[in-house]
């Protein structure tokens, strides 16, 4: 592996070599088995999707350029906390006008109009007329299959496509990096511009990219990535009364979270906001990045409520999901780490000290049905126990599971303890660890399992 590109965290070479799962769960980041980056979220018939890149270490004998992205999948949800991946649409070497073996596919956006859904993406140009052209295919399904132009986009050079339709059904294409972003119209045929590009303006000096427009009470939102000189990658946001503009910068959505590239997308989904963006947590290296999401707030003059980074993310599992307790929304006398063993990768709940907790909040036991919670532990003594209990470290106790010696601390094992009475509704659950003794370790703990 070539250590330019991979200088990973702790653990995160086990992240590359992992295999596919065809699921995983909405906490943050959304999917672990592959990394993936520029997540737009989109929701169509009810149904949310989400369109990322794709980051890769580079094959053996690969230069990549900047960031090594060879194509695009594409994920779905039904539930909000369980992803579908539906595999690779688009392959570098597959787009009709682009270079070969050009691993530049960067951020791509899809966009419904009457029952087609038509994916922009940006590739490197095998005419070599620019650092990025933007590309579009048609599909009558939000997964494809994809019809792919034979050209790409005249009149339009520069990356990041993001895609707005207004209720008039007009739709606008912005694009670009640099000082610079820019808006164009579609035609009807979303094909073609309607009018050369324009700049979008008003907004601050620095770098930008990741162009992203939503429309909210009327207000049309400019959101885009933007690097401050003394702070590094933020997310902005400026708004305007016209998809067009002019534009006014109102500030910040999100704080730079790491020294690299965010990129986001934000959506209403169920009647919650949603803002997808990406972060590097994961691998630890800012060119393998993983897509996460965490809600948005509104204030009531329309401004964005800045966003924090959470573990928890989005979502609300219920009976049948797992719940990677790892990813908390609160925590005290515990910590997290890369989980050993034989254990499929991932993280878990270690160094649990007596009195200390695990807090993971909204989980949906529905009507009543949840009969038992299974835990998956390891263990190296045999002394203590934890509780499940209900919405606060003091609250209803609804599991009790002693402590057993499971061989080890990194030696897995599944137990399972009834639930006490019926809880129904959507409650926070909280693992609560307990030990009469002076005992500093109790349990480590990757995950809990509802079933009825
Ligand atoms: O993922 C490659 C590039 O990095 C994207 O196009 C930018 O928005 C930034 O996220």
């Amino acid at each position: 592996m070539n250590k330019q590109w991979f200088a990973p965290a702790r653990g995160a070479s086990l992240w590359v070599l992992m295999v596919l799962t065809i699921t995983a769960k909405a906490q943050n980041p959304l999917v672990t088995h592959s990394f993936h980056a520029d997540p737009t979220a989109r929701v169509f018939d009810g149904k949310l999707y989400v369109y990322p890149s794709t980051d890769i270490v580079p094959p053996e004998g690969v230069e990549a350029p900047r960031f090594c992205m060879p194509g695009y999948n594409i994920f779905s949800t039904e539930n909000g906390s369980t992803w579908q991946d539906h595999g690779t649409i688009l392959d570098h070497n597959q787009v009709p006008w682009g270079k070969k073996n050009s691993f530049g596919m960067w951020a791509p956006d899809c966009i419904k109009k009457g029952d087609k859904y038509y994916y922009y993406y940006p590739a490197v140009p095998k005419d070599g007329s620019a650092f990025r052209r933007i590309g579009v295919g048609v599909s009558d399904s939000p997964t494809g299959p994809f019809r792919w132009e034979k050209s790409y986009i005249k009149g339009v050079s520069g990356i990041d496509p993001g895609l707005f339709k207004d209720d008039d059904d007009k739709a606008y294409l912005f694009f670009g990096g640099g000082e610079k972003l820019f808006a164009a119209p579609l035609k009807d045929n979303m094909k073609e511009i309607a009018a050369p590009p324009v700049e979008v303006t008003a907004l601050p000096s620095g770098y930008k990219e990741g162009s992203f427009v939503f429309k909210r009470n009327g207000i049309y939102y400019f959101t885009f990535a933007h690097v401050f000189t003394d702070e590094g990658y933020t997310i902005g946001y400026a708004t305007s009364e016209d998809p067009m503009g002019p534009y006014a910068y109102r500030g910040k959505i999100m704080d730079n979270i790491s020294n690299g590239t965010n990129h986001h997308s934000v959506v209403e989904y169920k009647g919650q906001w949603i803002l997808f963006y990406h972060w590097w947590d994961v691998s630890g290296f800012n060119k393998l990045r993983s897509m996460r999401a965490d809600y948005i707030q509104f204030k009531e003059d329309g401004t964005i409520k800045k966003v924090k980074p959470t573990l928890r993310g989005i979502g609300t599992p219920g009976i049948g999901d797992t719940l990677q307790t790892d990813r908390y929304s609160n925590i005290r006398l515990a910590e997290v780490t890369y989980v050993g063993g034989n254990e499929p990768a991932g993280w878990m709940v270690c160094n649990t000290e007596p009195g200390g907790f695990v807090k993971f909040d909204r989980v949906n036991f529905g009507e009543g049905k949840a009969r038992k919670i299974q835990a998956r532990i390891a263990c190296g003594q045999r002394v203590g126990s934890f509780e499940v209990r209900l919405d606060s470290p003091k609250g209803k106790v609804i599991a009790k599971f002693p402590v057993t010696h499971t061989g080890g601390w990194n030696s897995w094992k599944t137990i399972e303890a009834e639930i006490a009475g019926s809880v129904e509704g959507i409650h926070d659950l909280v693992v609560v660890f307990k030990a009469e003794w002076g005992l500093k370790k109790i349990v480590n703990l990757n995950w809990l399992l509802i079933r009825d």
